[in-house]
């Protein structure tokens, strides 16, 4: 046979093997090969068992993503299914790597599972906004229980090969993949095995067990279609048949394989690979062996960024001036492991192996054989430039110097090294122990190699790594800072913090501006702004709203009141009438008559500034591509992934659309709408972000 399926007689088993790099995923050619290599070994009298397995790193990792949306080709996957399923020779799957999604389904259309210890499996159709369409909502319950399956199929979870043995997705575990799976396929024909299909396994369960799943995930999956479709499918598994449930499996997955959601995931599962390709900075730019870490700064910051490094297994030291600052910041990191430990999420030694690879220092002399150094400390130019030129006197000459800063310029403080190559930002977003996003700030003499191993930190320590330029807020903080003024000029034109709020959070973020201001707490932003007050145009519209709030003592949360209320004990914000009278006093002095601003508007004021700075950011070459900045959004601010990140959402409106919105905007509320020149040639060109650099 020639193509990515071939087979071979090993005895009296036939071996069946996928090539499909990089991750043997079910192509049309791979269909069509397994088909006919699983037909031509069933006629052949010498075969008694077969063995289907994956060449290279892994088993089959599910459908070809990217054959969806497009015309089909190739054998369906339910004919190659059902071709293994019914044969009448015992069929094994020998499992390495990863059987994911159409990937498992054909090792449950197997009728025994082999695997080596470190294989996983699973079901993450769910994370591409799908449900398992191949037999997996049908299967899975009848094997496991409709419980553990629910959670299964509704998470995309993996499951290594011990744990998927004890469920019973695995029948024997061994460590040689080909010869281990030969001998067990060997040891069933001696056995005289028969071919043992899971569907004619019973499939009951309570029909409350659906509810209650249903309410369990209702707060996690709000507003993604898949998840419910899941538990819709695996509940088909218990009302009738099998073929009738996957008669529904089919149906339910066309409905949500035919949505803007799964669209939408599947775009995001491609940028979220996308981003790691720098045109300029190739795979193969050697990059720096980071052994040792440093941290200054033992702030919130600072230590959420040494936990990222003891989580990631990599000894780190925090440095600074003052002990007692030391020790407030470790009690911090003790502290936050030690509610994780709490919650059961940790182990006990876990945590005491990553505590003990933290360690602090107040001499600068304690950092110069380390790899990387990251700076943490607050926002003040001066102070990081005295950083910086201490960190090139001490610290060995190829380590990498970066700047956890979320605004400043990152050309700044290399020029106040000997080394400004080896400068970069490494922007985490807080809390930098759970956010996923790191922007990775280049500066302007950043070298390849700089770029690719903070790029390539960012990974181990499990952070998406998004390369973003050199300026003021960067990618995300820029664009969001125009989200937020758009946010405050409709308080002062009629608007109230909670309409603006529920608009956004029903959008899909987890929250809206003004509670995630006053979670954040508001004072810090009131500081810079106060800060930099000679630096602001006369002739731009400031909104003095949040300032005035400010000047009350009302700094979020942390002082109960914010730009809302709350009750002892509750975070849970509540209007406040005075923030009414001080938003109404704003509008009156402003000479705004106040009006009632409609939701749509809400969205579109607050959203398409996001558009609109994207635009002129991917114009200035800050961004790379439109995707970078959907993972931005998506990673680090909450953007629903099922609206794809900004631009993708953007694209799928229609830019002439948006652009006509911005239009508008531009004539009637103010400057800051006027259309990114790029977002006009695009409409001109009848193109989308998608096209941009294409
Ligand atoms: C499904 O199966 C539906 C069925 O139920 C029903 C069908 C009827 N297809 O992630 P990596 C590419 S839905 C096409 O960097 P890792 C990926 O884009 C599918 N391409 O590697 C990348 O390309 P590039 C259910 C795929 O080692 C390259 O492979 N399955 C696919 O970090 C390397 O990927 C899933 O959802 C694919 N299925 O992780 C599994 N998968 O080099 C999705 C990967 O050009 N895949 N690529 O950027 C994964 O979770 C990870 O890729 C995996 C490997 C864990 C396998």
């Amino acid at each position: 046979m020639s193509g990515p399926i071939s087979w071979e007689k090993r005895g009296e088993i036939a071996v069946i093997t996928v090539d499909n790099p990089p991750v043997n995923a079910l192509s049309a050619g791979v269909r069509d090969g397994l088909l006919a290599a699983v037909t031509e070994a069933g006629e052949d009298a010498g075969v008694k068992a077969m063995i289907i397995l994956g060449a290279k790193r892994t088993f089959i990792a599910g459908a070809d993503i990217r054959e969806f949306g497009k015309p089909r080709t190739g054998a369906p996957l339910l004919d190659v299914n059902n071709k293994i399923e019914f044969s009448d020779k015992p069929v094994v799957a020998a499992i390495h790597g990863t059987a994911l999604g159409g990937g498992l389904e054909v090792a449950l259309c197997c009728h025994y599972r082999y695997a080596v210890p470190s294989a996983q499996v699973g079901l993450p159709e769910v994370k591409l906004g799908l449900i398992p369409g191949a037999g997996g909502t049908q299967r899975l319950p009848r094997l496991v229980g409709v419980e553990k399956a629910l959670q299964l199929i509704t998470s995309g979870d993996f499951v290594r090969a011990g744990a998927a043995k004890e469920l019973g997705i695995v029948d024997e575990v061994g460590e040689d993949l080909v010869e281990g799976a030969i001998a067990y396929a060997e040891r069933l024909v001696a056995e005289g095995a028969s071919a043992k299909r899971i569907r004619d396994l019973p499939c009951t369960a309570d029909a409350a067990v659906f509810e209650t799943f249903r309410k369990a995930i209702a707060r996690r999956s709000r507003g993604f279609k898949a998840p419910w479709a899941c538990i819709d499918a695996v509940e088909a598994a218990t009302k009738g048949n099998f073929e009738a449930g996957y008669a529904e499996e089919q149906r339910l997955f066309k409905d949500v394989h035919d949505s803007p959601e799964s669209a939408a995931q599947r775009h995001v599962f491609f940028a979220e690979r996308e981003v790691a390709k720098i045109p300029d900075v190739p795979r193969e730019t050697p990059v720096k062996d980071v052994k040792r870490a440093a941290v200054i700064g033992a702030g919130t910051m600072g230590g959420g960024i040494a936990m990222n490094f003891a989580n990631a297994g990599i000894p780190v030291v925090i440095l600074e001036l003052d002990q007692a600052a030391l020790d407030r910041g470790l009690a911090i990191v003790r502290g936050n492991y030690q509610a994780t430990v709490d919650k059961g999420r940790l182990a006990q030694a876990r945590m005491d192996e990553r505590m003990a690879l933290i360690s602090t220092t107040t001499d600068y002399a304690d950092i110069a054989d380390v790899d990387i150094v990251i700076e943490a400390v607050f926002e003040e130019m001066e102070i990081k430039k005295q950083i910086f030129a201490k960190l090139s006197e001490v610290v060995n000459r190829d380590a990498v110097l970066a700047s956890n800063t979320s605004t400043l310029d990152i050309d700044q403080m290399a020029d106040a090294t000997d080394r400004p190559g080896q400068v970069i930002g490494m922007h985490f977003f807080s809390p930098a122990n759970v956010m996923r996003l790191l922007e990775v700030v280049r500066g302007g003499a950043s070298t390849p190699k700089t770029i690719a191993t903070a790029m390539a930190v960012g990974r181990r320590l499990g952070k998406i790594s998004v390369l973003v330029g050199n300026c003021h807020g960067f990618v995300g903080n820029r664009m969001l800072h125009g989200y937020s003024r758009q946010a405050g000029f409709l308080l002062e034109e009629g608007a109230m913090p909670e309409q603006i709020d529920k608009v956004i959070y029903d959008f899909g973020l987890p929250m809206g501006p003004f509670t995630m201001g006053d979670m954040a707490g508001l004072d810090v932003g009131w500081r810079i702004r106060k800060a930099t007050a000679h630096e602001r145009s006369s002739n731009m519209r400031y909104s003095t709203i949040a300032d005035q709030i400010c000047e009350l003592g009302r700094f979020g949360q942390k002082t109960q009141a914010g730009w809302y209320r709350y009750e002892d004990g509750s975070r849970a914000p509540v209007p406040d009438p005075i923030v009414a009278e001080i938003i109404e006093k704003a509008s009156a002095e402003q000479g705004i008559e106040r009006r009632d601003v409609a939701d749509q508007e809400v969205l579109e004021r607050c959203m398409y500034q996001l558009v609109n700075i994207g635009a002129q950011l991917l114009d200035e070459g800050m961004a790379l591509r439109a995707l970078d900045i959907d993972v931005i959004y998506i990673a680090g601010y909450g953007f629903p992934a099922y609206r794809g990140g900004p631009m993708f959402w953007a694209d799928s409106i229609g830019l002439d659309k948006v652009l006509a919105t911005i239009k508008r905007f531009h004539e009637e509320v103010g400057e800051e709408w006027r259309p990114a020149p790029l977002l006009e040639r695009l409409v001109a060109e009848g193109k989308s972000f998608a096209d941009f650099g294409k």
